[in-house]
This record gives C-alpha cells, structure tokens and sequence, in this order.
C-alpha cells in the first residue's frame, strides 16, 4: 500500500555530517522524500511528539536529546514505507542493529541512535500532524 511516514535524522547523526548518506540509503530503497526540513524541534513539540515516553525514566534525557541541535524531518513516501523504513532503521540499540541499517552504521548508542521512524499508520498520521507546521 503506498503510504507515508515520518523520518527525522536525529541531532547525532545531523552534526557528524551523515544526512547525504543516510539519505542515499533512503532513496535507494524506493522511499520518496516528500518534504524535508532542518530545523531547531523546539520543547514543546518534542514533549508532544514523545508523550507515549512520558513515563519512562529517560523521558527527559530523550526531549533533551531531540532539541539539542538541529535535526532533519521528512515525510517518506512509497509502498508500505512505514515497514519498509523500518526494517531500513535497524533496531533501538546499535548493538542488536543487522548489517546494512541506518544504526548499524550511524547509530552510537539506544539514546543516539540517529534516526526516528513512525511504527504504525497511526503514529505515522499523529506525528506527521504534529510535525506539519514545519514544512
Ligand atoms: P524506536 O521506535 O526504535 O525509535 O524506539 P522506541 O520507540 O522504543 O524508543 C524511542 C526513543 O527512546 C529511542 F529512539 C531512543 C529512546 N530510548 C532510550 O533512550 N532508552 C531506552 O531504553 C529506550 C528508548
């Protein structure tokens, strides 16, 4: 099914110069950039964006990270994008990422693990939402 989703390249892998690369990756998978945006995500919309989080104990170390410079968000486009980018991120943690993810090689650790990607069609749509007074 052709669908959307929301990819931010995170400030980690932004300030080590891996955007170009990590969007080769992207594209090479048939997944549309539709729109892209570096910017500064303010407190605010992190705070939104990782509410599921707001309980967990690295809540605060996780809205610190995503605000603490500038970051890429895009909307991805293409059939089953949502899984597809996905299986392209590789896992949470660097350390359990397969050969040939984006955290496999870009990642340094589950906290900066240089990209995001929406996990279902609902969270895709919520955070697209959320994300779209930026573009
Ligand atoms: P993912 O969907 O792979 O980005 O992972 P999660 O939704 O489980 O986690 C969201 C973000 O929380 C991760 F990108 C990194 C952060 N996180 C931590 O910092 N510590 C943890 O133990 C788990 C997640």
């Amino acid at each position: 099914m052709n669908e959307k989703t929301l990819c931010i390249i995170k400030p980690d892998a932004v300030a080590n110069n891996y955007v170009e690369e990590i969007n080769e990756m992207i594209s090479s998978k048939d997944l549309i950039i539709l729109n892209s945006v570096k910017t500064n995500i303010s407190k605010e919309i992190a705070e939104n964006f990782y509410a599921e989080h707001s309980k967990k104990p690295f809540f605060n170390d996780l809205v610190d990270f995503i605000t603490s410079g500038p970051a890429i968000v895009q909307i991805l486009q293409g059939e089953s994008c949502i899984s597809n980018y996905r299986d392209l991120m590789g896992a949470t943690n660097p350390a359990e990422a397969k050969e040939g993810t984006i955290r496999k090689k870009y990642a340094e650790s589950t906290s900066k693990n240089a990209v995001h990607g929406s996990d279902s069609k609902d969270s895709a749509e919520r955070e697209i939402e959320i994300m779209s007074s930026l573009f």
